[in-house]
């Protein structure tokens, strides 16, 4: 008999994740891994990382320290020390400058790179804040077009993409988005 070659390319496992919208604080979310909107220094700051870093305790910042730093764009992981979740993820989105400098770009980056980290400690659920819409600017529909774009069509093993959105305007535009 004839031998049948059954291996199929890794990237044939991957379906897109489904994905889920919801309003609240990320730092209580049940899943794998949170995603943190960083800054370049990964040391803390205000909004979505200043409410992580209170959640997870002082470790995170210690661990965060021997990092050194994160590029716009790309990602790296640490533990969630005191958090449900058993990673974090830290992006460093782009800040808005009208949309001449890459921005769209890089945010699409923020959203791939956090999903590569999350397939390389087989992640199973991830949840996302709104990358770059709070103080750096990026305006919420764009933002929200290529987060969802991004998600849809990255080679992923993640399951689940859970965008958590702390506020209405956030939450409406996710819904628009996904009709
Ligand atoms: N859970 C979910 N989303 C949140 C939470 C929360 N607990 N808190 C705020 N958001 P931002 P950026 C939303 O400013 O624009 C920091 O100082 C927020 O309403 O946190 O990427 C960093 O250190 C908005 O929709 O992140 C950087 O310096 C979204 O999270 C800089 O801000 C992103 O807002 C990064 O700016």
């Amino acid at each position: 008999m004839n031998e049948v070659n059954l291996k199929v390319p890794a990237e044939a496992d991957n379906t897109n994740p489904r994905l889920e919208v919801t309003l609240g604080d990320i730092t209580v979310e049940q899943v794998d891994v949170i995603v943190n909107a960083a800054n370049s220094s990964l040391l803390g700051g205000g909004g979505v990382d200043g409410a992580i870093h209170r959640a997870a305790g002082p470790e995170l910042l210690e661990c965060c320290r021997t990092l050194d730093g994160c590029n716009t764009g790309d990602a790296k992981i640490t533990p969630g020390f005191q958090l449900a979740a058993e990673w974090v993820i830290h992006t460093v989105g782009p800040i808005w400058h009208g949309g001449t400098r890459g921005e769209p770009q890089l945010l699409e980056s923020c959203y791939r790179s956090s999903l590569a980290r999350a397939d390389e400690v087989g992640a199973e659920s991830v949840a996302f804040p709104a990358i770059s819409t709070g103080v750096y600017g990026y305006p919420v529909q764009p933002a929200t077009a290529i987060a969802i774009g991004t998600v849809q069509s990255a080679p992923t093993r993640v399951e689940i993409v859970r965008f958590v959105c702390f506020n209405r305007e956030t939450l409406d535009a996710y819904r628009t988005f996904l009709g």
